[in-house]
């Protein structure tokens, strides 16, 4: 056997192990067997990679969309709790307003108890100007009562509001008085039936007809509890 001979013999022996080259020829022959044998396997492995990539990240953004509408619940409860904190301090520091503002020989003794206010039953329009039959005044009579329904000269101020409720939305409220404290304590009223705070508002130029019902509607902030009380009443001649 010739050198040449077993060379290609060796050759061969390499090309069907598909082992290592050893010359040109062997090299071609293992760059074909490569490719024949291990690139389809090579292509399977980077689609099965891409398929498996692909599902990570529709799982991811699943889970993200999950987190994202956990976080908006989160933020519209906590929106919720602060929204009721803030109204909660409010009322607080109208309170605390309200007592520090009470003069000195006052915070100490004679505090009562306010339990209600109410508007009197004589609460309606009058003739008080010129005489000449045409009602021109609304007189409100305000009744501050304590725990034994005994009326109390309460310090607060008092809004008062004239609605004509035949009207529609955004015309029915024709009026809004405010009287601040100092003003109503010069208002306190006694007749020989009863004592309230008797509130004379001029009307004149607001009601034209009195031929049909009118609401009263008071307000009436407390100095000593901070605390507000409302009522109204219906009014007709
Ligand atoms: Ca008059």
């Amino acid at each position: 056997m010739t050198a040449k001979t077993k060379k290609i013999e060796k050759s061969n022996i390499k090309n069907q192990n598909c082992g290592v080259p050893a010359s040109r020829d062997d090299f071609l022959n293992f760059a074909f067997c490569v490719l024949h044998f291990y690139f389809p396997v090579f292509l399977a492995s980077v689609l099965c990679l891409a398929v498996t990539a692909g599902c990570q990240k529709a799982d991811e953004k699943a889970q993200l969309l999950m987190e994202i509408e956990q976080l908006k619940e989160q933020n519209s409860e906590l929106s919720s709790r602060a929204e009721k904190s803030e109204s909660q301090n409010e009322d607080l520091q109208n309170r605390v307003r309200v007592l520090a503002a009470l003069p000195d020989d006052v915070k100490g003794e004679n505090l009562y108890t306010l339990n209600q206010v109410r508007i009197g039953r004589y609460t309606g329009f009058y003739d008080k100007n010129n005489n000449d039959d045409i009602q021109d005044t609304l007189i409100v009579y305000v009744q501050p009562l304590d725990d034994q329904l005994d009326k109390i000269k309460a310090s607060g101020t008092v809004e008062i509001e004239l609605w004509d409720l035949d009207k529609p939305d955004g015309q029915a409220k024709l009026k809004t008085w405010k009287i601040e404290p100092d003003e109503l304590r010069a208002l306190w009223y006694a007749t020989m039936l009863t004592i309230n705070y008797r509130l004379t508002l001029d009307i004149a130029d607001i009601v034209k007809d009195f031929d049909k019902p009118y609401t009263v509607k008071m307000k009436f902030t407390d100095y000593l509890s901070g605390k507000i009380f409302e009522a109204q009443r219906i009014i007709k001649n």
